[in-house]
C-alpha cells in the first residue's frame, strides 16, 4: 500500500481540502440526523459559508479563538467548519463542564467569540464578557438562537481563508496531572495530515468504491467525534448517521445502512448487551474502530463471537490525534487484541527509560513520538511545551507501554496520574484540590479502579478534620454542583488515615488494590 505525504498544496487550510473532496454530486445527502434531517453536501457548502462570513464580519484580530460549549447538531459541527474556514481558531468545551471549569477555560483561551447554549447564556455570557470576549452568540441543537439567526443575513459565498499549514486551526485543551489545565494547539497541517494518513490506512471509500456510511455517536467536543470521525467521513465524501448521544438501540437499528463505526470502548461493552446485536444487523459493516481508552482483551473477543468483526483498536491523545493502529489490510497483519497496533505511517514511536535512553523491544519504558500530527505546543505555557519534549523533538506522551518483535505497541500503564473513565479523562489531582477545599476535609486521594461500563471510574478516599464527621453523601452532591458529572467519584469513601510511604508520599497503589 502506498502512502501518500501530504502535499503542500497552495491553500494550507484544512477546510479547503475537506471541500476538495466534497462528491461532485453536491446534493447527495451528507448528514442524515437522528430526527430525520438531512443535509446535503451543498447545505454544509452554504451553511459554513454563512457562518465564516459572520465570523469574518466581526472584524476580530488573527487567530482569534472561536470556543463552543453547545449540544451535539450538525450546525455545532457546521460552526467549527466555518471557523476553519474563515481562518479563526475553534475551542471546543465539554457540555458538563460548570462554571468554575468553564471560568479557567475562557479565562485562559480568552475567546473572541462564545458559543452557549440559550439555557446557558445567563452564567456564560457573564464568565465570557468579564474574559473580554466581545461576542457571545447562543445555539440550540434544535437550529434556533443567536448564532443561526445573525448568519442567515450572511451571503452563501465564501473564500476559504489563506492559511500556511502551520498556523494553528483548534485548541483542545488536556487537564493537567498538576495545577492548570493545557491548551493544545493543533496546526492545519497536524489535523490534515492525520486525517489523509488515516484515510488511506483505514481504507475509506469514496462514492466510486461504494462509498462508506459511518456512524457518529460520539461526542464532537474531543478529538475521536471532532477530528478523528468528521474528517475522515468528509476526506472520503462518505455520508454521516448522526446521532445526537450514544443510543445503543439507535445505533443497532441504523446498523444495516451503515459501513463504519467509531467508539470508545463503553459504548461496545453496552452494544454488547443488547440482544439485537447480531450478525445479521452488523452484516453491511465494513470497520468498527475502538480507541481514547484500553479495550479489554474480553470485550474485544466477545465482539468476535458475536459480530464475526474483529474491532480495530487505535491509540491516540488530543496532542497529537492518532498515533497507532492495528491494521486494517489483513496483509498487514492480524489485528490483535490487547495492542494499539503499528505506529502510523509517517509516525515515529519509540520506548524509553527513565534517563530518556531508547530500550529493547518488549522492554517496558515511556513512549514518545514525533510525526506531522504532533501539536505545537502548549497555549501560552512554553516552560510545559518544552518540559514534555526531548531535546531531539520526540513528545513524551505519559503513557508506558512496550514495542514487541512483530513492531506491535501495547500500552501497559501511564506515568501520569490519570483516570480514564468512559473515554474522558479525569485528573485525581483536580478533583482533589476540589475535595480538600470542602469544610471538614484534611486530606483526600482519588483513585481509578476497575468497572465493568466505564472501564475505570473515580473513588475518593479521604481523612476528615479532627471532631468532624464527613458525610459521603454531602461530598459527592458538594462535588456535582461543582464539577463535570463525569469528574465526579462514583464513591466517597471516609477513612482515619491515607497510606503513606516511608518519604510520606500517599500510596494509591494500597488504595488501588484495597477498594477494587
Ligand atoms: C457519563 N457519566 C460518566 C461518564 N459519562 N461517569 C464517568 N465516566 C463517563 N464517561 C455519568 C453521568 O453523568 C451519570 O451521572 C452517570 O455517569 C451515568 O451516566 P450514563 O447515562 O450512563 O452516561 P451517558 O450519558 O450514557 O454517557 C456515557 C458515554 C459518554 C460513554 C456515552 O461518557 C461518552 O460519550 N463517552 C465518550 C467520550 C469520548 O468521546 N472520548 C474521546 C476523548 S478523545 P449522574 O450523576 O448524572 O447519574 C481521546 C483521544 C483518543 O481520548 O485517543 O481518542
Ligand atoms: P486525551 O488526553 O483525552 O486525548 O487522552 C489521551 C490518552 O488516552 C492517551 O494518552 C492514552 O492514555 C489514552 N488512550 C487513547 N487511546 C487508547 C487506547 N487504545 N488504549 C489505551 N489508552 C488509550
Amino acid at each position: 500500500m502506498n502512502y501518500q505525504v501530504p502535499t503542500c498544496t497552495a491553500n494550507g487550510n484544512l477546510f479547503a481540502a475537506l471541500r476538495a473532496a466534497f462528491p461532485p454530486d453536491l446534493d447527495a445527502v451528507a448528514v442524515e440526523t437522528d430526527s430525520g434531517l438531512c443535509y446535503s453536501w451543498r447545505d454544509l457548502e452554504r451553511a459554513s459559508a454563512m457562518l465564516a462570513n459572520l465570523l469574518v464580519s466581526l472584524d476580530l484580530p488573527v487567530g482569534a479563538r472561536i470556543a463552543a460549549q453547545v449540544d451535539k447538531s450538525v450546525e455545532a459541527m457546521l460552526l467549527y467548519l466555518a471557523t476553519l474556514r474563515a481562518g479563526f481558531v475553534f475551542l471546543p468545551l465539554n457540555t458538563a463542564y460548570h462554571s468554575a471549569e468553564m471560568a479557567y477555560f475562557v479565562g485562559d483561551a480568552e475567546p473572541a467569540v462564545v458559543v452557549c447554549t440559550g439555557p446557558n447564556f445567563g452564567w456564560v455570557s457573564k464568565i465570557a464578557f468579564n474574559a473580554g470576549t466581545q461576542y457571545v452568540f447562543t445555539l440550540n441543537d434544535d437550529r434556533s438562537g443567536s448564532l443561526l439567526a445573525r448568519a442567515a443575513y450572511s451571503s452563501d459565498q465564501h473564500q476559504v481563508a489563506q492559511k500556511a499549514a502551520d498556523d494553528v486551526a483548534a485548541i483542545v485543551y488536556t487537564s493537567g496531572t498538576t495545577g492548570r489545565s493545557k491548551g493544545a494547539l493543533l496546526t492545519h497541517g497536524n489535523l490534515l495530515s492525520n486525517a489523509q494518513v488515516l484515510k488511506t490506512y483505514w481504507g475509506w471509500r469514496s462514492a466510486n468504491e461504494g462509498a462508506d456510511v459511518l456512524i457518529h455517536a460520539l461526542p464532537i467536543f474531543h478529538v475521536h467525534g471532532l477530528f478523528v470521525a468528521i474528517h475522515g467521513a468528509l476526506l472520503s465524501a462518505s455520508k454521516m448517521i448522526w446521532l445526537a448521544r450514544f443510543d445503543p438501540k439507535l445505533v443497532l437499528q441504523k446498523m444495516p445502512e451503515a459501513t463504519v463505526f467509531m467508539g470508545v470502548p463503553t459504548l461496545y461493552v453496552r452494544l454488547l448487551a443488547e440482544p439485537g446485536l447480531t450478525r445479521d444487523v452488523v452484516r453491511h459493516m465494513r470497520l468498527f474502530i475502538s480507541g481514547s481508552a484500553p479495550l479489554l482483551i474480553d470485550t474485544f473477543k466477545e465482539w468476535q463471537s458475536r459480530t464475526g468483526h474483529t474491532i480495530l483498536e487505535r491509540y491516540g491523545m488530543s496532542e497529537t490525534i492518532m498515533l497507532t493502529s492495528n491494521p486494517y489490510q489483513a496483509e498487514q497483519g492480524e489485528r490483535r487484541g490487547g495492542t494499539v497496533g503499528f505506529p502510523l505511517p509517517g509516525v515515529q514511536l519509540r520506548v524509553q527509560d527513565d534517563s530518556d535512553r531508547g530500550l529493547p523491544l518488549g522492554e517496558i519504558g515511556g513512549i514518545q513520538v514525533k510525526g506531522p500530527n504532533v501539536f505545537k505546543g502548549y497555549w501560552r505555557m512554553p516552560d510545559k511545551t518544552a518540559e514534555e519534549f526531548t531535546a531531539d523533538g520526540f513528545f513524551k506522551t505519559g503513557d508506558v507501554g512496550k514495542i514487541d518483535a512483530n513492531g506491535y505497541v501495547t500500552i501497559v500503564g501511564r506515568s501520569k496520574d490519570l483516570i480514564i473513565s468512559g473515554g474522558y479523562n479525569v485528573y485525581p489531582a483536580e478533583i482533589e484540590g476540589y475535595i480538600n477545599e470542602l469544610p471538614g476535609v484534611a486530606e483526600s486521594a482519588v483513585i481509578g479502579i476497575p468497572h465493568a461500563d466505564f472501564g475505570e471510574v473515580g473513588v475518593a478516599v479521604m481523612v476528615a478534620k479532627p471532631g468532624v464527621v464527613l458525610e459521603p453523601s454531602q461530598i459527592t452532591a458538594s462535588l456535582k454542583a461543582t464539577l463535570a458529572n463525569f469528574k465526579v467519584p462514583k464513591q466517597c469513601i471516609v477513612v482515619d488515615a491515607l497510606p503513606r510511604n516511608a518519604m510520606g508520599k500517599v500510596q494509591k497503589n494500597v488504595l488501588r488494590e484495597r477498594y477494587s
